[in-house]
């Protein structure tokens, strides 16, 4: 600590502080233009200057450490008339017509010029005029605007750490090189606008702070409805339309957004083809026809009860909604439970990280995150991340992931594709899809030979190493190269930098778990991390990144067959017994059937009866074909959604439900973070609360179920989930942000898993060969097909297809193959192409490169003009009923000239 004076007023600061940081502990208020807190400290506007005793010239307080018994003016005459002399050099060459300016109202160089009263620069201007770039359709640079503060540039390259924002000389003056022109879908920049949301001036700017003037709008804090990283934002609400979002500095994002949280959250909300009313089909026409929520809940109610009454409830299954709140999952599998009778009750996370819930569940005793998402981005010195794309599907943390790598982190990617992280890679082993087994087999078998296996932790925290050990023996790294396509001393040498590290979490995704050996594939990594001891500490763990917003919370709230809220097992008679008491019926013991599952035995008649919460698995699930015989097979389906989806062209009742936007409820991210979700808008139609939907059916069923908001919906879940049982919408409206497990109320949450023990007692090693994909490439079928999401677009697209900018940058499908192969077929960049496998035909665009490696190809799943889905495999894990999305075998032929051009099929 040192003593210094500012203002006249002495104070004790940590020495470590600029004279900036002291003054704002102090109270005392510096102006400041350029500086931003570990990004951006570089003194470049000169407007924080102040006068510090003994010193002849002005110090820029931000970059200026204090000392022992400084002396420092803030305001004296010399100070406040350099800081004027700054304002009239930077007005000089700002264009000063600030009621045409977007950021009028909301700019700080517009605020400190009143300040100093500067309205009209003593200089005059460079006469060059510069043209904005505005072809970017979410962001503009107006660079007679630009003060040349270098936020952006800093914020782009240290922050975001995208490094597209460059300074370029025009002339006498510098000015940012921003790739928001005409060629801007050609550059990397991500628009994120991180960059315009620094910007002091309106340079850089938003295009939809276009629409509004602050002071005119209500901000409402809520979460990000897409991807499960959480992130914290204000909707920007203007005469009950959202017109815009701004960050929040929420535990996950601390103050970024991506392209979709910032600009592709809000179109779809206001979106002329949300539903607006219930539908009911009229069979003759096949039709819609517009009906009223009691004719559409009624017709529901006697439907299911006459399947119930005629086949049993064993007949009815439910799926939830993982993109909506904790509250309406749980009231969705409260109703299958309670009104339906059954424990046919899932949610998508069965065809996304079902793998990781039954995986971790079997050796750690817990299917979650183990460390918080800035544990293990920050102070770690290595990161192995392993069929994750963060950086396109969990945007804010593939950022916080570029900075670790800038700050010294070493980075080993486990991918079969050039993914973007894998060039600041030290090492990337570019496997060959479906063999992540055999690689982690390989990577322990090196391990134990080089005597790097943690011993101690091995004997008292864990059980089964000997028969694991076995097992391994037989994965040399020799072996290990020829299944995985991999260098024998690449896997050696990620295995020292994994095993050698203090601090290295494994980060994995769905290149892990949508395989026929999926849940053998999570297990592997519990393993690997237990072989070296990095689990149950900081900057560790096995780190699976949950996919939707809410897909933990689905699974945390009981949307799952054999589990009750929180994990609670169904086949366990106390937790019935506890159930069945607080609920008031009696409960069906039996364990219910895997989403995956309910699609063939619809076919086979044994199911009948459907309600679809929030998904489309037409577009979605694996297979299409057989997705649509199931729903045609079934006797009465039921669909509650925003919009007109594929899959509800086989509803018989289509039910309007409520956004994100317009109800209250929480989400729970990857880390298990439960964070609220807050009514932004009232927009007019018929739609309904979705829990409101359920509990009227309950009740129409049958099962009488008191009508509940969802404040008191989360007190009833706290009730009876013990890892709940110190939540409430009170607490984070307090601004708490609470980690599940949380036992009681005075429990701040749980950061980190497995600490001292792990939830199973014992962590146990599942000892796993490498048994390779269910279908293979063979003469006919020569290719493998992997298929996953790109940056711009979210699962079906039923919301990200709304924002029209989203649908600019990336609006088809496409199909990733290797030049050598594309050589062969004649095959060019751009060209369409047929592409078929055992299960069906598409055409697509042939995007031609080394991204994939030769003999593979990469689709993505979002867009309608060639889903990939059509030509997916639903091959299942044995355990977790997960399909293998990641690989099938298709081939791929060049079409005949006269189709080879058509666009847009
Ligand atoms: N932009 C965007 N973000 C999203 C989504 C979206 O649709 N769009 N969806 C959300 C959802 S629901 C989820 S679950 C997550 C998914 O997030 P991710 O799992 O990160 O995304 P994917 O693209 O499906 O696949 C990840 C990687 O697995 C690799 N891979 C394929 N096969 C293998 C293999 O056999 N082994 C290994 N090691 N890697 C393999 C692929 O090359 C790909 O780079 O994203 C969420 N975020
Ligand atoms: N080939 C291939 N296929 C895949 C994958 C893959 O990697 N490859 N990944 C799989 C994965 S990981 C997943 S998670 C699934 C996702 O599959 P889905 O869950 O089917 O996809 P989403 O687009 O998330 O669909 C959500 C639907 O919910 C609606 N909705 C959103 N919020 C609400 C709400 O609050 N209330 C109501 N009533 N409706 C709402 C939306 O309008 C949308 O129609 O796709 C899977 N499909
Ligand atoms: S939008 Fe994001 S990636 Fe593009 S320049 Fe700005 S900070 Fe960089
Ligand atoms: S665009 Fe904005 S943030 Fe970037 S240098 Fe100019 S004024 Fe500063
Ligand atoms: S990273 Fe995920 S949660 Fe965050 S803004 Fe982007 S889509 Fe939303
Ligand atoms: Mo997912």
């Amino acid at each position: 600590m040192v003593t210094i004076t500012i203002d006249g007023k002495q104070i004790s600061v940590d020495e470590n502080l600029s004279i900036l940081e002291a003054a704002q502990e102090a109270d005392v208020k510096i102006p400041t233009l350029c500086y931003l807190k570990d990004v951006n400290e570089v003194g470049a506007c000169k407007m924080c200057v102040v006068e510090v005793e003994g010193s002849r010239h002005l110090v820029t307080s931000c970059n200026t450490k204090v000392k022992e018994g400084m002396v420092v003016n803030t305001h004296s005459e010399r100070v406040v008339n350099s800081r004027k002399q700054v304002l009239n050099m930077l007005l000089a060459n700002h264009d000063v017509r600030c009621f045409s300016c977007s950021k009028s109202g909301d700019c700080r160089l517009q605020d400190l010029s009143n300040e100093y009263g500067i309205t009209k620069s003593c200089y005059p201007g460079s006469a060059a005029k510069f043209e904005a770039k505005k072809e970017n359709p979410f962001l503009t640079y107006y660079p007679e605007l630009c003060i040349n503060c270098q936020r952006c540039v800093s914020t782009c390259n240290k922050v975001s750490c995208n490094g597209t924002l460059h300074n370029s000389k025009i002339g006498t003056r510098t000015l940012i090189d921003a790739p928001f022109g005409p060629d801007w879908k050609e550059t990397d920049c991500e628009s994120c606008g991180n960059c315009a949301a620094v910007c002091p001036t309106g340079a850089l700017v938003a295009k939809n702070r276009k629409k509004y003037q602050v002071g005119k709008v209500k901000k409402v804090l809520t979460t990000c409805p897409h991807c499960a990283t959480g992130c914290q934002y204000y909707l920007v609400v203007k005469d009950n339309e959202i017109v815009d979002v701004e960050p929040a500095n929420g535990p996950s994002n601390k103050g970024l957004l991506c392209v979709k949280g910032r600009f592709g959250s809000f179109h779809f909300v206001h979106s002329p083809e949300r539903l607006k009313y219930p539908l009911i089909k009229n069979h003759e026409t096949g039709e819609f026809e517009r009906a009223t929520w009691d004719e559409a809940l009624d017709l529901i109610a006697a439907k299911f009860t006459e399947i119930k009454k005629k086949y049993g409830s064993d007949a009815l299954a439910g799926f939830a909604c993982s993109r909506s709140p904790n509250e309406d999952c749980y009231m969705l599998q409260k109703m299958v439970r309670c009104a339906f009778g059954t424990n046919n009750v899932d949610n998508c996370a069965r065809v996304c990280h079902s793998a990781t819930v039954a995986g971790l569940a079997m050796t750690l005793g817990s299917g979650a995150m183990t460390n918080p998402i800035s544990d293990i981005t920050n102070d770690v010195d290595v990161i192995m991340l392993v069929g994750s794309n963060p950086e396109e599907a969990h945007p804010v943390i593939g950022m916080q992931i570029r900075q670790a790598v800038e700050r010294g982190t070493r980075l080993i990617v486990v991918d079969p594709r050039d993914i973007g992280l894998s060039r600041q890679a030290d090492i990337h082993l570019k496997l060959k899809p479906g063999t992540n087994v055999a690689f982690a087999n390989g990577m322990m078998n090196v391990i134990i030979h080089e005597g790097l296996a943690d011993e101690e932790f091995i004997r008292t925290r864990t059980e089964g190493f000997e028969e694991l050990k076995k097992i391994v023996e037989e994965y040399t790294p020799e072996r290990v190269a020829e299944i995985c396509h991999i260098d024998a001393d690449h896997l050696r040498e990620a295995a020292l930098m994994y095993a050698k590290a203090k601090k290295a979490p494994i980060i994995y995704c769905l290149g892990v778990t949508e395989h026929s050996t999926g849940t053998e594939g999570v297990m592997s990594m519990s393993n690997m991390a237990m072989l070296v001891g990095k689990l149950g500490r900081s900057g560790c763990g096995v780190n699976p990144l949950r996919g939707q917003n809410n897909v933990q919370g689905a699974c945390d709230m009981g949307a799952l067959p054999g589990d009750l809220p929180g994990y609670q097992k169904v086949t366990n008679p106390e937790v019935i017994a506890k159930f069945e008491k607080a609920w008031g019926v009696e409960l069906n013991k039996k364990p219910g059937v895997h989403a995956t599952d309910v699609f063939p035995a619809a076919i086979r008649k044994e199911i009948r009866g459907l309600f679809i919460f929030g998904e489309d698995p037409v577009v979605t699930d694996a297979d299409q074909h057989h997705i649509r015989k199931a729903l045609e097979s079934l006797d009465f389906l039921v669909l509650s959604d925003l919009f007109m989806t594929e899959t509800a062209q086989y509803a018989d009742v289509i039910l309007p439900g409520t956004s994100y936007a317009e109800k209250e409820g929480t989400f729970s991210n990857t880390e298990r973070r439960v964070q609220r979700v807050r009514k932004a808008v009232t927009l007019e139609g018929e739609m309904r609360l979705d829990t409101d939907i359920f509990i009227d059916l309950m009740n129409r069923m049958g099962y009488p179920q008191a009508q509940l908001t969802s404040e008191e919906i989360m007190d009833e879940i706290a009730s009876l989930t013990p890892s709940f049982a110190g939540i409430s919408h009170r607490r984070l409206d307090k601004g708490e942000s609470i980690q599940w497990p949380c036992p009681d109320k005075k429990h701040p949450g749980t950061p980190i898993l497995h600490v001292g023990k792990f939830s199973r007692g014992l962590g146990w090693f599942y000892p796993a060969e490498y048994v390779p994909s269910a279908e293979l490439p063979d003469e006919e079928y020569p290719f493998i097909m992997m298929t996953g999401r790109i940056l711009y677009h979210y699962n079906t697209r039923a919301m990200t297809g709304k924002t029209p900018g989203l649908m600019e940058k990336e609006g088809h499908s496409f199909i990733e193959m290797n030049t050598e192969d594309a050589v062969r077929l004649g095959i060019e960049n751009g060209e369409k192409v047929k592409v078929t496998s055992r299960r069906g035909t598409l055409i697509t665009t042939a995007r031609v490169g080394d991204k994939v490696s030769p003999k593979e190809t990469w689709m993505p799943f979002h867009f309608p003009d060639g889903n990939a889905n059509i030509l997916t495999n639903a091959a299942l894990d044995k355990y977790a009923r997960i399909p293998e999305y990641k690989v099938c075998a298709v081939k791929v032929e060049k079409l005949p000239a006269e189709d080879r051009l058509a666009e847009n099929f």
